[in-house]
């Protein structure tokens, strides 16, 4: 690293305590930074980097709600808005007792680069609360969505700060505060939020985009070398909204996918899983993912381990933060895995990503592979603006576009570079030059 990328790095640890995740992604991104500083040093000249680095807003409040036995709970929200260069501030909510602001900042930080890579006009932000979603009532998850936005309601909006799901925050979780924000405000706003339902100005394929799209990115990545998922044996760990829909993708593409997860163990099902039997289960049910189990014949569950252990040729980590370890990350490369592609935010820790790049497997940042679910809401702000409502066929074509486009631009800029194959460089400086360009021509605001 340069002088002035480890000086910023080094501002970003002492402004910021104990914040390790975020920490984590920005050494992820700085590391990358070396060439392009090299090549630019108007970047330099304008202090970019540690202006990157810094959160535009950091917004954080107490959420008050009542549960069914009118019990009071004080939980905390955030909403950190880092960047607005190249459009309104757009990332998930996320709801799971271990978010802090150092989450939300990792985040929101990622968050920057992942939409600059999309091509389309979106800022970077990101936010959630320590609630818990897990066990509680529809009736709670409503009072609880409803307390957030009375706060959230005076820092969001269509042209300002666009927010959406990310974990424990889906489909149900975003029509009641939509809802609230259309009670406190007395506007049809549909524009302030996305991953709403169809009926109230929702995109076809939002929900089965982020998936879809880290599967259309792996595809290209393989065809280059003529191959794709078709005969592969998949894993896919987590069984939320990205790894669900991963499954389906891959599945679609010819695709065994032997294991699941979520964080109470992982499910191995050599049949290849049911994609409909594990919506059926997580969507609807809310079931763990045992009582998936309980309905295959030759599946079985393991608590305890590590899903990572389950040998395949392509592993998709669609579940959370530094989920995939250089254990892991050696197991998988013994085990003949040849492409891991991050459908979760940093689901690889920087040592496995290490392992796996330098023994040669084919490897897709998050930041790139599961861009198609934030590009997707684009879409749905597009439709929103000109109030209209496109096919699931023309969205699903449109998002394997944008995959082929972003999985281009990270080629391409890796071999600008002298690293051809390496999406990680590719994928850090291709997004960070688009942000660059329009912070040094928006001026020192
Ligand atoms: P969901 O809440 O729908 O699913 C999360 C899945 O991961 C669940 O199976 C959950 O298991 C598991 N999981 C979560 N936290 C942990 C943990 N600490 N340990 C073990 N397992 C865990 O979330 P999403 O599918 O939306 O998000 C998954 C990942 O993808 C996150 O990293 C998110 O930031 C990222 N992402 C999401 C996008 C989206 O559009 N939703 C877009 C781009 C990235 P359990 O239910 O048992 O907790
Ligand atoms: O991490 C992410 O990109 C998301 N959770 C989706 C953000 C969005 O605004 O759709």
């Amino acid at each position: 690293m340069t002088q002035d990328l480890q000086a910023a790095f080094d501002t970003v640890v002492r402004r910021n305590p104990g914040e390790s995740e975020f920490h984590q992604a920005v050494y992820e991104v700085l590391e990358s930074l070396g060439p392009v500083v090299e090549r630019h040093p108007e970047y330099v000249d304008a202090s970019i980097i540690p202006r990157l680095c810094e959160p535009n807003r950091q917004i954080i409040f107490k959420v008050n709600w009542e549960d069914d036995n009118c019990r009071i709970h004080t939980n905390r929200g955030f909403r950190v808005q880092f960047n607005s260069s190249l459009g309104p501030y757009k990332g998930g909510l996320r709801f799971h007792p271990s978010v802090y602001l150092g989450i939300i900042k990792f985040l929101g930080f990622e968050q920057i680069f992942k939409n600059a890579l999309t091509g389309m006009p979106i800022g970077g932000g990101k936010g959630g609360s320590d609630f818990d979603p897990k066990g509680k009532s529809d009736n709670e998850i409503m009072r609880f969505c409803q307390s957030f936005m009375t706060e959230l309601s005076q820092h969001i909006g269509a042209d300002t700060d666009v927010p959406a799901g990310d974990i424990g925050v889906g489909g149900r979780e975003i029509g009641y505060l939509f809802g609230q924000y259309k009670k406190l405000t007395g506007r049809y706003e549909s524009g302030v939020i996305t991953g709403k339902g169809i009926l109230f100005g929702g995109s076809r394929a939002r929900t089965e985009a982020t998936g879809y799209g880290t599967v259309f990115f792996a595809e290209e990545m393989m065809k280059l070398n003529g191959q794709g998922f078709d005969g592969k044996k998949v894993v896919v760990s987590g069984s939320g909204n990205v790894a669900l829909y991963a499954v389906e993708k891959a599945n679609q593409l010819g695709a065994t996918v032997v294991a699941v997860s979520d964080s109470s163990g992982y499910v191995v099902d050599e049949d290849g899983i049911d994609f409909e039997l594990l919506q059926d289960v997580k969507e609807k049910r809310r079931a763990r993912i045992s009582a998936y189990a309980d309905e295959r014949p030759n599946a079985h569950v393991v608590t305890g381990g590590s899903i990572w252990d389950v040998p395949c040729d392509i592993a998709l980590p669609c579940a959370t933060q530094n989920e995939l370890d250089e254990n892991a990350a050696k197991t998988l490369i013994q085990n003949g895995c040849k492409l891991v592609a991050e459908g979760a935010n940093m689901p690889c820790t920087p040592q496995a990503t290490r392992a796996l790049r330098s023994a040669g497997v084919l490897f897709a940042p998050g930041k790139a592979a599961n861009a198609g679910g934030v590009a997707t809401s684009a879409l749905e702000m597009q439709q929103n603006a000109s109030r209209d409502s496109w096919s699931f066929e023309h969205t699903e074509e449109r998002l394997q576009q944008i995959m082929v486009g972003i999985h281009e631009r990270c080629a391409e800029t890796a071999d600008e570079y002298g690293h051809p194959g390496d999406y990680v460089l590719g994928a850090n400086i291709a997004g960070f030059t688009r942000v660059a360009d329009a912070m040094l021509a928006l001026g020192v605001i």
